[in-house]
């Protein structure tokens, strides 16, 4: 017996990374009756058969499970917005992050294509994220501005990259891991327009962790959960909340709201809040957009 790190899934076998190198797995009699399913990141214990194919016989209990895409034991999720072309969109941005906060995975926000924007930009992206903690880094891989900082927040976690399709995650990866050069895409070719480059999910060694690619997406929806849930997911909200006149306070069109009165751009951004209310919505099924 041996243990193992999922790096990817590919038709019906695991590429598991054990101490002897990478191995190839199919799935024991045991964990395929389960049910069991396995993702990349997944810890596993494998056996070895005689002429050394392996089979994944358990699994260890994960910290984290990011489900779209499904990656297991993700310590940092790198959100990756583009300071020129796509335009961030920050509605997204802000479905990301709830989407950390609830898996509780630390976000680490990368504005990414410095070299066609300027400060102004960054500070303007930031201004919205008063009271919440979060950490920004804007980053270029053509000036390769920002990318030790990067380096520094990623080495020994277990990071993926998430975001606009056209954000330069791609990009940033292959800067990263330069042996690796996975497919980025071409903004100028039309026939590429809308279509993903990144598809497969995999995990790749990097300085004691792991770095993972996914494929962008312009749309996504919060993750069912609870009102409270969300509440919790806006950290800025946080010296606040417990202050309202009612316990079950959603800010929303509750009276002597304390979160509400400091929807002010100096301690709530008020971009932040109407998106709050906008997932609260959401997550009643009520179908009213603002975008
Ligand atoms: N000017 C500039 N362009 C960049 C930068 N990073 C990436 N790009 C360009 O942006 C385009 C998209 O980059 P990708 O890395 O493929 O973007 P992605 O986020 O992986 O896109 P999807 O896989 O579709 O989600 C490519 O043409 C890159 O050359 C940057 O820092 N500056
Ligand atoms: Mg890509
Ligand atoms: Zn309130």
């Amino acid at each position: 017996m041996q243990n193992g790190i999922i790096l990817k899934g590919y038709s019906g076998f695991y590429y598991v990374q054990t101490e002897d190198g990478v191995i190839e797995c199919s799935l024991r009699g045991k964990s395929r009756q389960k049910k069991q399913e396995f993702y990349p990141g997944d810890r596993v214990i494998i056996s070895r058969g005689s002429s050394g194919q392996g089979a994944i016989e358990d699994i260890q209990t994960r910290d984290t499970l990011l489900l779209r895409p499904p990656v297991a034991n993700v310590s940092l999720l790198v959100i990756v917005m583009s300071l020129g072309y796509p335009q961030a969109e920050l509605t997204l941005l802000d479905r990301l992050l709830v989407l950390a906060e609830f898996a509780g995975i630390r976000p680490l926000i990368v504005l990414s294509k410095l070299d066609t924007a300027n400060e102004h930009r960054v500070e303007e992206i930031k201004a919205d994220y008063v009271g919440t903690g979060y950490q920004f880094i804007a980053t270029s891989t053509k000036s390769l501005e920002g990318l030790e900082n990067v380096r520094r927040e990623l080495a020994g976690e277990t990071t993926v990259f998430a975001g606009q399709s056209g954000a330069g995650k791609t990009s940033l990866m292959n800067i990263l891991i330069p042996e690796v050069q996975l497919k980025t895409g071409s903004l100028g070719d039309k026939s590429n327009r809308g279509k993903h480059t990144t598809r497969h999910i995999e995990l790749f060694p990097y300085h004691g962790g792991y770095l993972v690619d996914t494929p962008g997406f312009n749309r996504l929806y919060v993750p069912e959960m609870q009102e409270m849930e969300l509440q919790n997911s806006f950290p800025e909200f946080k010296p606040y909340q417990d202050l309202c006149r009612f316990a079950t306070c959603r800010h929303y069109k509750e009276p002597d709201c304390m979160v509400k009165e400091h929807v002010d751009g100096i301690h709530i951004s008020s971009r932040r809040y109407d998106n709050y209310i906008q997932f609260l919505l959401e997550i009643n099924n009520k179908e009213i957009r603002y975008e």
